[in-house]
């Protein structure tokens, strides 16, 4: 039934960050290691590129279309809802996930715009809560120095300073703070570490959440 099932079910740990604050190095980082632990893993990443919805979001984060900030929003979380029951299936099945942005980014980013932080928030309701998430502090001055914005529509550093406050505003017990400045090799035991601790939970039988 239900309840055995989720006894063994895999973690969902999400990584969050302004743009380059070295979120995908950590999740690839981490994904190896914890498969190396003998857990099923997978990486994931929001926005998912591959898919229909995901081709045009890719196209607005690149300039190549426009879109009203509302419809785009929607958009991004659409993308999330279109991969619910998949994410839900491998949870339960034991398979931890280690993804790459979620609903904290579909809301800081937006929000940043002047869209209403509530408004933004409410089509995130019912997806699938993180067990943990990871955010990499960084400052968006800091951030702006690493390997250099690639060109994409918010690589902005007045713009990353307003992610970052929303970010900030939507800290939850979830949520633990990493210094992101410190080298990449030292935060990724520290995540490693955090990991292994809500994998474990999840394991004894901590219940998925929405
Ligand atoms: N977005 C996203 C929304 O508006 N709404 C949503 O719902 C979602 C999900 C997508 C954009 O869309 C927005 C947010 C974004 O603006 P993306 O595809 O996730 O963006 O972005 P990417 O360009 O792929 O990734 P980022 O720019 O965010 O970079 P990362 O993944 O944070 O950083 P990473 O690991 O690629 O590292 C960046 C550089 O820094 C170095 C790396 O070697 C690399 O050169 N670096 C470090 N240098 C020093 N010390 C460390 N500890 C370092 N870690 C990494
Ligand atoms: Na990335």
């Amino acid at each position: 039934g239900a309840i055995a099932a989720d006894v063994r079910r895999g973690a969902l740990i999400v990584l969050e960050g302004l743009d380059r604050s070295g979120k995908s190095s950590q999740c690839s980082r981490l994904t190896s290691f914890l498969h190396t632990q003998g857990l099923s893993v997978e990486a994931w990443r929001f926005p998912d590129r591959s898919t229909a919805m995901g081709k045009m979001i890719s196209s607005y984060l690149s300039s190549q279309m426009d879109l009203d900030d509302a419809s785009i929003h929607l958009l991004f979380s659409a993308n999330r809802w279109e991969k619910r029951a998949l994410m839900e299936a491998k949870l339960r099945a034991g398979t931890t996930l280690v993804v790459d942005r979620y609903s904290y980014s579909g809301v800081a980013f937006s929000a940043a715009k002047g869209l209403d932080l509530d408004w933004c928030k409410a089509p995130e309701a019912g997806l699938p809560a993180p067990d943990l998430v990871l955010y990499l502090d960084i400052s968006a001055e800091a951030a702006a120095e690493r390997g250099g914005y690639g060109g994409e529509r918010y690589e902005k550093v007045e713009f990353q300073k307003k992610v970052e406050q929303n970010f900030k505003s939507l800290q939850d017990s979830t949520w633990q703070n990493i210094d992101a400045t410190q080298s990449i090799d030292t935060l990724e035991s520290m995540i490693r570490e955090a990991a292994l601790k809500v994998v474990n939970d999840c394991h004894s039988g901590r219940e998925l959440s929405h």
